[in-house]
């Protein structure tokens, strides 16, 4: 599983401050913590508390932080292409790996990130949402995937280097949709041969409920018994992890040995 920690985002209340101070030590600490639990990359999200007009800088001090502490993927979280332009280019310097998290399925947004996706040699992230909103049902999030792979090949970036996000929701607002999503990642597995890799930002399913991380990790194992190859979440929940790591070892993509949670755990 490609896991991408989502704990450096402004959302949360230590890093929010840390932003707020421009403190670098528990932003690197936070990072150096994920990447020791297993991530392979890190999300970096600014937070809905920097103003609009900062966000751009913020980010590209939040991702210049980080690359103090690490060479790994760097995934750049903004829906704003100048804020991603910033970060990206930031991320990216000295030829390191970056993913842009994410582009949105509408024509105009698809080509404008694809072509910084192209110019970055970068991996990105495309949502199930298009002008509409969020896609619903199976058919529209499959229609969307399909553009989005389109897109990439217009513009140069390899199928590999596409991350395709179905969405999920809290599952609290709509029960219906963990279900659609799981049958989408079904679906995405057969769309081409490789298959688009998929991804699915996992805490929003379990937000708001009283059994967050029983849901998200139950919800992590069926999508991983989907076909899903990737997911944005907290790496230092230690149940997600050992679930995770005991559902790839029943689908045999890892040795099984008596001390296979440790093993997982020293790399
Ligand atoms: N897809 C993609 N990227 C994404 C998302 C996605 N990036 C942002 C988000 N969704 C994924 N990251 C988070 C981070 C935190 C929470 C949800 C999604 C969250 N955290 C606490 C909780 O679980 O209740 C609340 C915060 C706190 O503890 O202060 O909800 O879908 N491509």
């Amino acid at each position: 599983m490609y896991v991408i920690g989502e704990r450096i985002n402004g959302m949360f209340t230590d890093i929010g401050n840390a932003i707020a101070a421009k403190d670098k030590k528990p932003v690197q600490a936070m990072a150096e913590k994920q990447l020791a639990a297993g991530a392979s990359a890190l999300d970096i999200n600014v937070g809905t508390r920097v103003p609009k007009a900062d966000r751009a800088a913020v980010m590209q001090w939040l991702v210049e932080t980080v690359r103090e502490v690490t060479n790994k993927p760097l995934c750049v979280d903004t829906p704003a292409l100048e804020t991603m332009r910033v970060g990206v280019a930031a991320a990216a310097k000295g030829g390191l790996p970056v993913v842009i998290n994410s582009t949105i399925g509408q024509q105009d947004k698809l080509e404008a990130f694809m072509a910084l996706a192209h110019e970055f040699d970068a991996s990105i992230i495309g949502l199930s949402i298009d002008e509409k909103g969020v896609a619903a049902t199976c058919e529209e999030k499959l229609e969307i995937a399909m553009r989005t792979i389109a897109a990439a090949m217009e513009a140069g970036v390899d199928v590999e280097k596409v991350y395709l996000d179905p969405i999920v929701l809290p599952v609290n607002v709509n029960q219906t949709a963990p279900g659609i999503v799981l049958e989408t990642i079904r679906q995405i597995k057969m769309l081409s041969d490789p298959a688009p890799h998929v991804v699915v930002g996992l805490s929003n399913l379990g937000q708001g409920a009283l059994e967050k991380h029983l849901i998200n990790r139950t919800f992590l194992v069926m999508a991983i018994g989907a076909g899903m190859d990737a997911s944005i979440h907290d790496p230092l929940d230690e149940e997600l992890t050992n679930a995770m790591v005991t559902a790839e070892l029943l689908l045999n993509k890892s040795i099984y040995s008596d001390s296979y949670l440790k093993a997982y755990r020293q790399g």
